[in-house]
């Protein structure tokens, strides 16, 4: 057992981003401590694997030893120990609102991240084709988020609603030339609510050690 729960941390990964947010909305962030973990998809991290054999951040060790992931189970678990409203909906449909927004927000996250995996490759050896499709569907994704917006703003915040600010925040933080603000008015003003909030703020994406 030890005293507090050990989230291995990056500060430039937005699943990490979106697991602090939700640990602070859940207010169990001050149960957390960080540890600088470095991962690379094309460099496995063979310390971590022993807790997490595919490598990945966000990886966390609860007290009594027990290791979870990837960021939807580490965000339903925190849930759990939210002592407020829940950010996890249990009823229907509203619950199927919620983690399809999480997926959505989730995807988005994943097809950016190879499409900067592929940016940082020698040019010679860049998939124009897959940067070209990764770049397609970020867009229909913002696109289709303009549409549902309103009902987006008017819902109960929730885990959709974080991973969804989370994607957006990462559009801004390595991909600013797409402008996806440019003719989606009601996303960008909702995105500038998400990002006001104190849980958002406490936990910017930041190129750093
Ligand atoms: N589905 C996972 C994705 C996590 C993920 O891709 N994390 C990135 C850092 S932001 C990573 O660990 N990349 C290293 C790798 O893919 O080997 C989650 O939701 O936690």
């Amino acid at each position: 057992m030890t005293a507090k729960m050990l989230l291995h941390w990056s500060p430039r990964s937005p699943f990490v981003r979106k697991v602090l947010i939700v640990a602070h909305e859940c207010g169990v962030a001050d149960r957390i401590e960080t540890v600088r973990t470095v991962v690379a998809a094309s460099e496995p991290n063979t310390e971590l694997m022993k807790e997490n054999p595919q490598s990945r951040l966000p990886t966390l060790r609860l007290k009594d030893g027990t290791v979870i992931y990837d960021s939807p189970v580490i965000c339903e678990y925190f849930d759990t120990l939210n002592g407020g409203p829940k950010l996890f909906p249990a009823a229907w449909p509203e619950r199927l609102v919620a983690l399809r927004r999480q997926s959505l927000g989730d995807g988005m996250l994943d097809t950016m991240l190879m499409w900067r995996g592929e940016q940082l490759r020698a040019a010679e050896t860049q998939s124009i084709k897959h940067m070209q499709a990764w770049k397609l569907k970020t867009n229909v994704s913002v696109d289709m988020l303009e549409e549902e917006a309103d009902s987006l703003a008017a819902a109960p915040f929730s885990i959709g609603h974080i991973a969804l600010g989370v994607a957006l925040g990462y559009v801004d933080f390595r991909f600013p030339d797409l402008k996806w603000r440019k003719g989606h008015p009601k996303l960008a003003a909702w995105h500038e609510t998400f990002e006001g909030r104190p849980s958002a703020r406490a936990n910017q994406a930041v190129d750093a050690p």
